[in-house]
């Protein structure tokens, strides 16, 4: 390559993790075909009958999700990245992980993958490179990212790129067999960020967030970094694009912790008659103030990679549509006909299958077939209803922003924040119960934004950046919106129907935004009246709905010591608009 830089940074990686071989990827189809051959002739994928060029991986048991605990950001000052994250000083951290990095990738290949998330040469996209010693990293970048290609032409003429390094940390000693997902033990594992000076260090897992790192690495932690000193936002949320019976169109970008829901309702089918939804993207909006004043979302991502259980024709169609052919499959089970199973698709149980750990499993199995964050690795392009606009350049248009979790009690299935302010305390204070999305979470937590995993900088000062874009967005700022699809009887069962049905939720929306829907002021939002909700053909318990849309005011006050401890460590830094907002709260409840 024409770059000196890039050329310099694969030198000393190469002498620093001493691989066997180079390869530098160019993006092709021929190069998918080739890796995927590779690993099935090593045993490593499964080929489908079921689903044309599509592959099945199971993972080493313990490398299965993100591991927060073994999450690093590497600055001058703890302050610098808060109570949130876990610090390391810079020097220290490169040491620990040169010593790690050094031979890592004996007997194997080093891939180079030069990557753009966004669209290439677009002004809202991102250059980078991610060097990889996993075959199975590169075919999943593939389709997640836009590798080669333009991105190469960019490099060539002396574009910069984020240097992103990842090792699976299992080097091979002559002779030694390898086996079919190496990856480190916990202890050495490093999902390491240099915000700095814009780098990645990940080594010892081969999975999701920890290894393809323009996911949650570059475009969250990283890019939260760039656009907080830039003054653009980096959220974890999806993008779609609703389209009312008379033809208006609104833009909604929604922000829920990981496995709560982003994919589903990116890809919602609306129950509402005459309302039509399309996919602009299902996890990640690089989001920016357009000439004409408005937010402009962008999706830097080109794939999903969704999880699989519950996923089915029943809750979630466009993405069982996306799934039929190309795709990447890990941690599913496989059927006996040769195509993937797991829990909650649609159909009966299979009577046999051999689950994500590669052994016989039948219904009376103990273990799920499927491992619960088993997920599937997809072209965004395939979504039947992705949208035609889905790689504009300049992004679309937000009116609204939704913030929410996973809560089986306390918040209401959906509420209207009072002003911008007040939208910025409840995205601060959202909370949610734990998925297997993360390998570590335990219980209940707040996750402000849907970002407490991924800021990569003082969460303190994130809020504060959310204030200063509301400041100068003024009128044209989006209106925000909280919901909570998760909502559970005494006895255990959802209150809400959910996937489809959200939609009625999602016309709300709009309809306030054009100031035709009504609502009730309570002491946490504006929640709807039952009346204010399109519910034809809903066939929904009255005592479900009435639970549905109750503010109780005691359990809500139960909330305000967990509130106050988890607002309280940000110190003086917690801006004093976001302290005014949880005062407010307390007065309104009384
Ligand atoms: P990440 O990819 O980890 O960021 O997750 P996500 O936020 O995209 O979550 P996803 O849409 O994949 O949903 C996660 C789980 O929640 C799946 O098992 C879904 O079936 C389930 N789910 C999604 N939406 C709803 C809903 O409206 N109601 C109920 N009850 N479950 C839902
Ligand atoms: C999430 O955990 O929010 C995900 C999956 O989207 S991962 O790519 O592993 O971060
Ligand atoms: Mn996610």
């Amino acid at each position: 390559m024409k770059n000196e830089k890039l050329n310099n940074w694969v030198r000393e990686v190469t002498n620093l993790c001493q691989p066997d071989k180079i390869y530098w990827c160019d993006g092709s189809k021929k190069e998918y075909g080739h890796l995927m051959a590779q690993m099935v002739l090593e045993g490593r994928a499964i080929p489908l009958k079921k689903r044309p060029n599509s592959f099945l991986f199971r993972s080493d048991p313990s490398d299965v999700a993100r591991v927060e605990a073994r999450t690093f950001i590497a600055t001058k000052t703890k302050e610098q990245i808060g109570p949130t994250n876990n610090w390391v000083y810079i020097d220290e951290l490169k040491q620990t992980m040169t010593g790690l990095y050094k031979g890592c990738m004996k007997g194997r290949t080093m891939y180079v993958i030069p990557f753009s998330m966004g669209p290439a040469g677009s002004p809202m996209s991102k250059l980078a490179i991610e060097i990889t010693d996993s075959p199975y990293v590169v075919c999943n970048m593939h389709i997640m990212t836009r590798v080669g290609g333009k991105v190469i032409d960019l490099l060539n003429n002396g574009g910069d790129f984020i240097q992103s390094l990842h090792s699976v940390g299992a080097p091979l000693e002559k002779g030694q067999k390898d086996v079919s997902w190496p990856c480190a033990p916990m202890e050495k594992k490093y999902i390491s960020h240099f915000p700095d000076e814009n780098s990645i260090w990940s080594f010892g897992s081969g999975y999701g967030g920890n290894a393809l790192l323009g996911k949650k690495c570059l475009a969250l932690r990283l890019a939260s970094v760039i656009a907080k000193r830039e003054g653009w936002m980096a959220e974890h949320m999806l993008i779609l694009r609703l389209t009312s019976p008379e033809g208006r169109k609104y833009h909604i970008a929604a922000a829920f912790p990981s496995a709560c829901g982003k994919t589903n309702l990116a890809m919602v089918q609306p129950t509402v008659p005459g309302w039509k939804s399309e996919c602009i993207g299902d996890d990640i909006a690089w989001i920016k103030i357009s000439p004409d004043g408005r937010l402009h979302a962008i999706n830097p991502e080109s794939g999903f990679f969704g999880v699989a259980p519950g996923t089915s024709y029943q809750s979630n169609p466009m993405a069982m549509d996306t799934l039929r052919e190309n795709v990447i499959f890990t941690n599913c089970a496989l059927t006996d006909d040769g195509d993937v199973w797991w829990e909650g698709m649609d159909g009966d149980k299979p009577s046999h299958t051999i689950d994500w750990k590669g052994r016989d499993w039948t219904p009376s199995s103990k273990e799920t077939a499927a491992h619960a964050n088993a997920r599937f690795t997809a072209p965004a392009s395939q979504c039947p209803i992705i949208s035609p606009d889905w790689e504009k350049p300049e992004g679309l248009p937000i009116d609204i922003f939704i913030f929410g979790g996973r809560r089986s009690a306390v918040a209401p299935l959906v509420m209207e924040a009072f002003s911008w302010d007040h939208g910025v305390f409840l995205g601060a204070t959202a909370a949610s119960e734990p998925t297997a999305a993360i390998l570590d979470n335990v219980g209940i937590r707040y996750d402000p934004f849907a970002m407490f995993p991924f800021c990569g900088y003082n969460m303190a000062d994130y809020f504060q950046h959310w204030f200063d874009m509301g400041d100068k967005l003024k009128s044209k700022a989006p209106r925000i919106f909280y919901v909570n699809w998760f909502r559970k009887s005494h006895d255990g069962k959802w209150l809400w129907p959910g996937f489809g049905e959200n939609s009625r939720a999602l016309k709300w929306m709009c309809e306030r935004v054009d100031g035709k829907a009504g609502a009730k002021k309570t002491s946490i939002g504006y929640l709807p009246n039952e009346s204010d909700l399109d519910l034809r053909g809903l066939n929904i318990p009255q005592k479900n709905l009435r639970e549905l849309l109750r503010v109780d005011a005691e359990v809500w006050k139960a909330e305000i010591p967990k509130m106050e401890e988890f607002l309280s460590q940000f110190g003086e830094r917690l801006p004093k608009r976001l302290r005014n907002q949880f005062d407010e709260l307390k007065s309104r409840l009384g």
